[in-house]
């Protein structure tokens, strides 16, 4: 069960709930029981605790005899509210001195600053919405491209939570009838057939599956599709950095060995953000310092999700197209060929080029020739679109902590029921699984587990 905090719940809380600095106007938002009469106290204008809730009122803050700003005052009653409290949002001009002079004015009629993340928290305690919900908001604040904004709107609005406690439900559904055997332990009797039990956990694991191989898209989605630029020195690969990064971010030279470590940056194309990592290009080391990029390159190469791989198309490129696909296929990763410098090909080489190698992008980083079709190759080999079609994805590494953990208590179950173990005992593997999947929606908490997610919220959500 959820405990709730009995020491503090009670307060009013207040906290600006703008972001810092100047803006048009500024918002300060207040949440508790008292929340009306502490706004009231300190406001001149109509009886605020006389309103009705969803009205706005304009008026005045008064302190200390003189007039702090010309406010608007917007009342939510609960539970018809954010947090399911009294909530008042009072609008001022955007002046974080007015801001501040307002809090503290507030604070001294006897509300209380707010903690990270202690409106929403109010919300998940007051059952305004479930956990899962809870971590989408904070994703939707910081979403900053279609794909993020996505998945955290999906998730907010509990399409991801329904497919959780589907699954919870069916599982609580024989929990409870190999429960009811123990009761009738004597009678030997089965009410939860084991054939039904072991399909139905089969399926649950599966979707559970499906769920948990979500996260690498998931995980592109939230920090970026790590994609490695990889090849020789000199083929231009911080030179493609930066022109698809629109900004002069490597240091592009004609001595070969130019870049030495990793050097990474975020663009969104349409709507999904692909981290470039720009790297040492691959030669043998002629020193120390340039073995330790070389390691690096090839780590990164490792983990990326896609690789581009320069090659420079004014060189003979039969060998080494060749060897490079062969290399990269073993990889086992997504790749894209591109030939950079094309600007320096005469038109008709160029043609020949293309017609021998046709699944080789030819483009030029310098006067960025084709570099479009390049992006549009790239957002294709990474396969987002499933996403975009609207599937559950988890962007959340506790999520799949939990789901991990589900699929190792229903492991057990399976290998119990294999095993013909008594009800009791399978009754408390499906508990287990149970806990682990009630962890992901809130429905099993602890303060530690709140305080942790919900620190991490900015004070005034
Ligand atoms: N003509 C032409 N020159 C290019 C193009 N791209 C890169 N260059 C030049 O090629 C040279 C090497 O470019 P870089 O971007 O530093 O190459 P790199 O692959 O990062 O090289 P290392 O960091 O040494 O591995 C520079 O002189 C660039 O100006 C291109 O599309 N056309
Ligand atoms: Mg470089």
């Amino acid at each position: 069960m959820i405990s709730k905090l009995a020491e503090d719940f009670d307060d009013t809380i207040v906290a600006i709930a703008t972001p810092q600095g100047i803006g048009a106007i500024g918002v300060v938002r207040l949440s508790g029981e008292n929340a009306i009469e502490i706004a009231n106290n300190i406001f001149k204008g109509k009886d605020l605790t006389r309103q009705s809730s969803h009205t706005i009122h304009y008026g005045q803050i008064v302190k200390e005899g003189t007039v702090l700003d010309e406010v608007v005052v917007s009342l939510f009653k609960a539970p018809r509210s954010y947090t399911k409290e009294n909530v008042v949002e009072i609008s001022t001009h955007g002046s974080p001195f007015i801001l501040q002079e307002l809090v503290k004015l507030l604070i001294s009629h006897g509300a209380r600053l707010a903690r990270p993340g202690e409106f929403t928290k109010r919300a998940f305690l007051n059952g305004r919405f479930d956990l899962a919900q809870a971590e989408a908001v904070a994703d939707l604040i910081s979403a900053d491209s279609r794909a993020t904004h996505m998945a955290a709107m999906n998730q907010m609005r509990g399409g991801f939570s329904k497919k959780i406690k589907h699954l919870r439900n069916e599982l609580i559904h024989f929990a409870s009838l190999i429960e009811l055997e123990l009761d009738f332990a004597e009678e030997d009797v089965e009410f939860a057939n084991r054939g039904e039990l072991v399909s139905l956990i089969q399926n649950i694991q599966h979707e559970i599956s499906r769920l948990i191989d979500s996260f690498s898209v998931g995980n592109a989605i939230k920090n970026g599709v790590p994609t490695v630029i990889a090849g020789k020195p000199n083929t231009g690969k911080s030179t493609l950095l930066n022109t698809l990064l629109e900004e002069e971010k490597a240091i592009v030279s004609d001595i070969p060995g130019t870049t030495r470590d990793v050097i990474e940056d975020v663009i969104h194309i349409e709507g999904i953000s692909f981290r470039f990592i720009d790297t040492a290009g691959i030669r043998e080391a002629k020193d120390s310092i340039e073995a330790i990029g070389l390691q690096k390159t090839k780590e990164k190469m490792k983990t990326a999700s896609v690789i581009i791989y320069l090659v420079d198309a004014t060189d003979a490129l039969d060998k080494e197209i060749g060897e490079t696909k062969e290399k990269l296929d073993k990889l086992n990763i997504p790749y894209l060929i591109a030939a950079n410098k094309t600007d320096k090909l005469d038109k008709n080489i160029l043609g020949q080029l293309q017609e021998q190698y046709p699944e080789v992008i030819f483009i030029s980083a310098a006067t960025e020739a084709n570099i479009d079709t390049l992006k549009k190759k790239l957002l294709k080999i990474v396969h987002l679109d499933d996403f975009i079609t609207g599937d559950t994805i988890v962007t959340n590494l506790r999520h799949i902590e939990s789901l991990t953990n589900t699929q190792q208590a229903l492991d057990d179950v399976l290998k119990g029921i294999g095993e013909g173990i008594s009800g009791d005992l399978l009754a408390l593997d499906i508990r287990q699984a149970l806990h682990h999947l009630g962890e992901i929606t809130g429905e099993i908490t602890t303060d530690d587990l709140l305080g942790n997610i919900f620190s991490k919220f900015c004070i005034g959500k």
